[in-house]
């Protein structure tokens, strides 16, 4: 990997060169995922039947577009005993985390009579997608499905595009299983997130759709926002490591390959004050590549968007860390507790020499699904909230409105809505 002085120039370019990952232009592919969108939007089953037959070359129809018991039961079978443990142990992990970020109602009564609150309510219906090909992640199956389950969503529906001989992952399907999915549905791309937005004969439409995707899936569910809710638009990974010259230079090269790993678009970036960290990074990564089995995936995701990123102070690594605002920061340093209480801007920070990124991809119980692309300035993990919405409850008795009526009307007089004072004065007119 190639070492760079972290300066204003250095960083300035590092920036614009990390947006570069999502082009603002998906023009190209505009047209197409539109006119799927229409013709499920109008022609309902008939058109999904037809594009899962074009794009996954499957034959599915009203009869076995829903997986069956027998499906899962065969899914069952094909996964090993171990892995079904693992998964169950991770489930737990994940479950009791999203439990402590339930949000309930909350009512505040006052003498007067006064009664102010908020009602928290789950959404009813909710549609988990789940890519096929060859990013099949059961972790992010999990990772969707517990947040929505802990809310309290009464259906989650979930769809994953069948393969040509019209089957669906077993493991994905173990997982959607074990996890609480209701129930399970063959079909993938922007006809799916078409299905979910708008309903069809087999498949009723749903309040929000959550779940990562490829281009085609992403356009859908930006096209579709408003009509449904979605989460957000999922990006390449990313990894930044913040280390001093305490930080084990092995770990921090295979953190770094961890990410990499995903996608020829996903980057991979160490910020260190120490110039001997950096050299034996630079060399474990070499090191590391030659034995792992997407080293080529690796290669050329360093290549592309991977920097060891020399700096003056901590200080200086911290802001850099901030402005780019990574999905996943380590953070290897002395007092690495202090260092956390300065960034404001990251998805999930792993802290300490033994919280590597994957611990936070599989097991740990935080979601994995996290604001990329810089927007972990604004945008937040998955989490439960996702899956609530609230409304705000208000009760006065007549003595408490009988004290502000005045108020209220001067107020409303002032917006020149006299219906709005007159509801208010009506109440107390002799
Ligand atoms: N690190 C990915 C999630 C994942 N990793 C799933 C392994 N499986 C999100 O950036
Ligand atoms: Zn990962």
């Amino acid at each position: 990997m190639r070492i760079e002085k972290l300066d204003e120039s250095t960083k300035k370019n590092l920036l614009a060169d990390l947006l570069k990952r999502s082009p603002d232009n998906y023009g190209q592919y505009e047209a197409g995922v539109r006119e799927i969108l229409n013709e499920v939007k109008e022609k309902g089953d008939k058109a999904v039947f037809s594009y899962t037959e074009k794009f996954d070359k499957a034959k599915i129809d009203a009869s076995n577009i829903l997986v069956t018991e027998e499906e899962v039961k065969e899914a069952y079978g094909q996964v090993e005993n171990s892995l079904l443990a693992i998964i169950r142990k991770s489930l737990k992990n994940i479950e009791s985390y999203h439990a402590k970020q339930m949000q309930y109602s909350w009512f505040d009564s006052k003498p007067d009579g006064t009664i102010l609150g908020q009602k928290v309510t789950a959404l009813r219906r909710v549609g988990v997608y789940v890519p096929g090909g060859k990013a099949v992640y059961p972790s992010s199956v999990l990772m969707n499905i517990v947040p929505a389950k802990v809310a309290g969503v009464r259906e989650i529906i979930m769809t994953t595009p069948p393969g040509a001989d019209g089957k669906v992952n077993p493991v994905t399907l173990v997982a959607a299983k074990e996890a609480g999915a209701t129930v399970v549905y063959k079909v993938g791309g922007a006809q799916a997130i078409a299905v979910l937005a708008y309903g069809t004969e087999s498949i009723p439409k749903v309040d929000k759709i959550t779940g990562p995707g490829n281009i085609y899936v992403a356009l859908a569910k930006k096209a579709v926002y408003g009509h449904v809710s979605i989460d957000s638009i999922a990006g390449p990974s990313e990894i930044l490591v913040l280390a001093d010259e305490t930080a084990n230079p092995r770990y921090v090269a295979a953190d770094l390959l961890s990410q990499a790993e995903h996608d020829e678009l996903a980057s991979a970036i160490l910020v260190t004050t120490s110039q001997e960290l950096a050299q034996k990074v630079s060399l474990e990564t070499d090191e590391f590549i030659k034995t792992l089995s997407r080293g080529e995936i690796i290669q050329k995701s360093l290549d592309n968007y991977g920097h060891i990123l020399l700096a003056d102070s901590l200080e200086a690594a911290i802001d850099t860390a901030n402005e780019i605002a990574s999905e996943h920061l380590e953070i290897v340093t002395k007092d690495p507790f202090t260092v956390m209480t300065k960034i404001r801007n990251a998805g999930a920070i792993f802290i300490g020499e033994y919280s590597s990124e994957p611990l936070g991809d599989y097991f740990a119980g935080p979601n994995h699904i996290l604001p990329t692309n810089g927007t972990a300035k604004f945008f937040s993990p998955l989490s439960v909230d996702d899956f609530l919405k609230k409304s705000s409850i208000i009760s006065y008795s007549r003595e408490a409105l009988e004290v502000v009526h005045l108020d209220i009307e001067k107020f409303a007089q002032a917006e020149q809505l006299t219906a709005h004072a007159n509801s208010i004065k009506v109440r107390f007119d002799k």
